[in-house]
């Protein structure tokens, strides 16, 4: 069955450093293996804006962004077995397909299958399911592109979740809580007791205290130069605030203050700023014989980590994550039963809201401190 095209809302980024132009573009049909999506909710995340300003190689423009989407199956392409149209569902930028070298390692929640195409901003088949009044193609976004009233993915793509689940929270689990509170419990897997420095305390930062909390953490210090976090980092649970710019002792390193506050340094630190600095900061902190740091941040375009080897070789581990190191599919239901047994934090990180159409504003709202996430309804 070959389904029709829908005309659509969509904010289409035609150049890196330009408003998002909000305006009636063309969704194709779902081809084979592919889901059409009605985004009900989508929230703006910094990536987003990393990659309208022009820094990510992989940037294409024209294109559809957002990458933290929810809504409901519209219509399906052929083959397509694991969702159907009615289902509630999360885009998903890092797919599973259970079937390639990736998802059978059982070491990773990376998947091989639509990776490639994903990076150059196509469908799997190499095309593009968008088109704009003119006729002209735009590219998807991380596989999701969810900026838009209407969304193509690959099947793999996507996971369908309990319908209770509210949709406006469950987006925000298409990327930053999850990626945050993956990075704490499965890829640091922190363990009762130990100890954790968080730099950086927005939605990923935020999300990694609250897992590190979960896991029963003896110290949770969150360090951040915005003071308006504070309040943040406490009710997600971090026991410690610390503002480089103004906690610390004259001549003293944020490296130095974390070592005489944790007795020689920390178990786990995380990297949620992108800023290579800090993470060399962040490796440094680490405990001598078996600290490990995880950069979960996105660095600008060109940016490389640096440290002295010896901090390696005396035992400091540097690791990184992906979305958590969650696996999409097969274990967001079990994300959303945490959130609905109130054992993860959601909606708290809905501090704005705002109608589709002001999309620009929301992408001004990330840059003012106090503002988590901005959600959309389109
Ligand atoms: N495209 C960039 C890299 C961007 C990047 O690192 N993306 C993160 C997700 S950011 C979510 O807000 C990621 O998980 N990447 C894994 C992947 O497969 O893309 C570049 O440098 O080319
Ligand atoms: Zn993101």
């Amino acid at each position: 069955t070959v389904g029709k095209p829908i005309k659509c809302i969509a904010a289409v980024a035609y150049d890196a450093k330009k408003p998002l132009s909000v305006e009636e573009i063309t969704v194709d049909a779902p081809k084979a293996h592919e889901v059409r999506i009605k985004i009900e909710y989508t929230a703006v995340c910094h990536t987003d804006a990393y990659t309208l300003s022009g820094s990510d190689p992989e940037g294409l423009f024209p294109c559809v962004l957002g990458h933290e989407g929810a809504g409901i199956v519209e219509s399906v392409g052929d083959d397509v077995i694991t969702v159907k149209p009615g289902d509630h569902v999360i885009a998903l930028y890092t797919a599973e397909c259970g079937k390639c070298k990736f998802c059978t390692s059982g070491k990773t929640n990376l998947c091989g299958a639509v990776r490639a195409t994903q990076g150059k901003g196509v469908m799997p088949d190499g095309t593009t399911r968008f088109h704009n009044a003119k006729g002209e193609d735009i590219y998807h976004f991380m596989g999701c592109s969810t900026f838009s009233e209407y969304t193509v993915v690959a099947d793999v793509s996507v996971v369908a979740i309990d319908p209770k689940a509210p949709l406006d929270a469950a987006c925000l689990l298409g990327c930053g809580v999850t990626t945050g509170f993956g990075a704490a419990l499965k890829t640091a897997n922190v363990q009762k007791g130990d100890t954790v420095a968080v730099f950086g305390c927005g939605t990923v930062g935020l999300s990694v205290i609250q897992g590190a909390k979960l896991r029963g953490a003896s110290k949770i210090i969150a360090i951040d130069i915005n003071n308006k976090k504070k309040q943040y980092c406490s009710q997600f649970g971090a026991t410690d605030f610390v503002n480089p710019k103004e906690d610390l002792a004259k001549d003293q390193t944020i490296v130095e203050k974390l070592i005489e506050m944790t007795d020689g340094g920390l178990d786990f630190t995380f990297d949620c700023t992108g800023n290579t600095k800090i993470m060399r900061d962040a490796l440094e902190a680490c405990h001598k014989g078996w600290g490990q740091s995880i950069i979960i941040g996105v660095a600008a375009a060109g940016g490389e980590i640096s440290t002295r080897p010896f901090q390696l070789v005396t035992g400091r581990v540097w690791k990184g994550s992906a979305f958590g190191g969650i696996k999409g599919r097969s274990e967001m239901g079990s994300l959303i039963k945490d959130y609905q047994k109130g054992a993860l934090k959601v909606e708290e990180f809905i501090t704005h809201r705002r109608p589709f159409k002001e999309i620009n504003q929301a992408f001004e709202d990330l840059h003012n401190g106090d503002c988590l996430r901005t959600v959309l309804k389109s």
